[in-house]
């Protein structure tokens, strides 16, 4: 699905800003002929529950309405008018004038519809009911329940069975674009570099809607200079003295598709790429022939008061403290993340773990792992969960968005499923089958394991490309004793190399929580001088295992989670505070990060 830009042919109208919203109380069925009986404003992008100073709004599970009006140019009214969200967190029906006219379930993917016949000059009214409710066939993983009230009012509970608060609404941004009638409807990029010849070979296929006599694919450079020029709609462009993207030194070519008829050009669509080889060898990850290291993160889209909205200031400033800091890459932990910050991860050469929504895969739980050594566990999560359909959805959903993306090195299939239960090897194979089946480039695929699958009881390790570990040795188990969390940490990572020699490994989470401005002399749990101890120790173990091929700690940034015990106003692992002040742990992690090369 292409991202909506303007160009010659095309106008993008974008419907950020305050619209109305009200929560669906159930009780009075909303007529959606009619405006919505609320002026609550709600300022879209954004999530819908911190806006409000309202403990009903934020804590809702269940539906909520949104709308505002809009007007079409009457120059634009013989074009192909699409209307497309974002996202729409978790499910969403569309309305224009009443008319039903979009319904998507997922909450971190775009969708569209053509909207031409629903149209009326002057003022349209857009209303979107949307749902914020998860459970067993959703993905994210919620615990659902609902009863009924004294009144007779249904009251449901979505209980996140992941590790972040369940922010909901029209996360990113809505607009209305505008195509001709005859179109471009996709382009899909795949450039084979040959490193020793310095040149590749760019393959660039065309879908169109409508009719064209003829399509046309120019390639041109950073500098707007045609390097090939080539028609048709599967068309294969030389570049020659290829510039390369490299992490954190990106260049992006531009393929601009044109399409004819009578020798006029109709529609014109410009998709950025970069070209870059990515391969797994040997027990190492390269990055154009070089073995890249991955120095970076584990995030969330969560700032203050937006919530899980696009904050594009934010985007910016987490880049360039990354680059501040030597960082090199992220995962995008644990949904996919705006288009805009993969189009800014291209931009800026940041490497990115691109991860399906697929959290909370996990029943039951246990950091006993000599129980499941031992075969003792029971667990029947494969048996009780019903996403597959929606996992099929997700990573065919996001594969069509980002495929095209020279930042994407990597699909995280899942995050901290139960890969050590019966049953999760014929739950995977076929959508690790898919994920590698879809993508165009062919990308390595993991998923994120969770500590108490070892490499003694995890059972689908055989399906990764990279081995990918989630631990937390001197956080919930050995708490506050480093010197043994030194010691399990080795003896894993060594277990691992020798088991699955040619794999390579690294973290996607370690972490510690810290209050920031809370010390120790005595570097204790919570401290700041915990988390950096910590840390050094798990640097001083990363370093002596041949097959590292990478840190992302746990968490780039404080961020929101459902009320827990364990939870102080949410996850405090983060290296930055949620206002992204730094913890005393950035300066040692810079001078680490910044001292160890990207690649080679
Ligand atoms: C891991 C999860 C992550 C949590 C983290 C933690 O992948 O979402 O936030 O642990 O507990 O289990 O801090």
């Amino acid at each position: 699905m292409l991202y909506p830009i303007s160009t010659d042919s095309r106008v993008v109208m974008d419907l950020s800003g305050v619209w109305k919203f009200m929560i669906d109380d159930e009780v009075k069925e909303v007529d959606v002929n009619q405006p919505l009986p609320t002026g609550e404003p709600m300022a879209v992008p954004a999530s819908f529950n911190d806006q409000a100073v309202s403990a009903e709004i934020r804590q809702h599970s269940g539906y909520v309405w949104y709308e505002r009006e809009f007007t079409v140019a009457k120059a634009l009214r013989d074009e192909r008018l699409v209307l497309r969200f974002g996202s729409a967190t978790h499910e969403a029906w569309v309305y224009v004038n009443g008319k039903l006219v979009a319904q998507h379930k997922g909450g971190f993917t775009p969708f569209e519809a053509e909207i031409n016949e629903f149209l009326v000059p002057g003022a349209n009214r857009l209303t979107v009911r949307v749902s914020n409710l998860l459970d067993y066939t959703a993905l994210p993983v919620g615990n659902y329940s609902e009863k009924t009230d004294e009144n007779g009012k249904i009251i449901r509970k979505v209980d996140e069975n992941f590790d972040f608060f369940n922010y909901a609404g029209l996360h990113r941004p809505v607009k209305i674009y505008s195509t001709p009638v005859n179109y471009i409807e996709d382009i899909t990029i795949v450039p084979n570099v040959d490193l020793a010849a310095n040149k590749a070979e760019v393959q660039v296929s065309v879908k169109t809607g409508g009719n064209f006599d003829e399509v046309r694919v120019t390639i041109l450079d950073e500098q707007g200079i045609t390097i090939a020029q080539a028609s048709g709609t599967d068309v294969n462009a030389v570049i020659e003295n290829v510039h390369l993207w490299q992490p954190l030194n990106a260049y992006l070519y531009r393929a601009k598709v044109e399409g004819l008829n009578n020798g006029e050009v109709e529609d014109v669509y410009e998709e950025q790429f970069g070209v870059r080889k990515i391969e797994v060898k040997g027990g190492k990850f390269l990055i154009n022939g070089e073995p890249f290291y991955f120095k970076g993160f584990g995030k969330h889209e969560d700032t203050h008061v937006r919530g899980r909205g696009l904050d594009e200031v934010y985007n910016v400033h987490d880049i360039n403290l990354m680059k501040a800091m030597g960082a090199n890459s992220f995962r995008t932990s644990h949904y996919p993340y705006s288009e805009e910050m993969m189009r800014l991860c291209d931009r800026e050469g940041i490497v990115v773990i691109d991860e399906t929504p697929a959290v909370g895969l996990m029943l039951s739980f246990t950091f006993d792992v000599s129980i499941l050594e031992k075969g003792d566990f029971e667990d029947d999560t494969w048996e009780k969960l019903r996403t597959a359909e929606a996992h099929q959805q997700v990573i065919r959903e996001l594969i069509d968005r980002d495929k095209n993306h020279a930042c994407v090195v990597m699909w995280s299939i899942a995050n901290e499923a139960a890969t050590y239960s019966k049953g999760s090897y014929e739950y995977f194979e076929p959508l690790f089958n898919l994920a590698r089946e879809l993508d165009p480039q062919k990308r390595p695929c993991t998923y994120v394991g969770i500590m108490m699958a070892t490499p003694k009881t995890d059972k689908c390790t055989d399906l990764v490309d990279v081995i990918a570990l989630n631990r937390y040795y001197g956080w919930y188990v050995q708490h506050g004793d480093l010197k043994t969390a030194e010691e399990k940490t080795r003896e894993e990572l060594l277990e691992w190399q020798e088991k699955y020699p040619d794999k390579p490994i690294m973290y996607t989470e370690y972490g510690a929580d810290t209050v920031a401005g809370f010390h120790s002399a005595l570097g204790e749990p919570f401290s700041e001088e915990y988390q950096e101890d910590y840390y050094r120790m798990n640097s001083k173990v990363f370093d002596e295992i041949p097959n590292f091929v990478g840190e992302q700690l746990w968490n780039f940034a404080d961020f929101q989670t459902k009320f827990g015990i364990m939870r102080v106003q949410g996850n405090k692992k983060g290296i930055f505070t949620r206002a992204r002040e730094p913890k005393m742990v950035v300066r040692y992690l810079s001078e680490r990060w910044n001292g160890i090369p990207n690649l080679g």
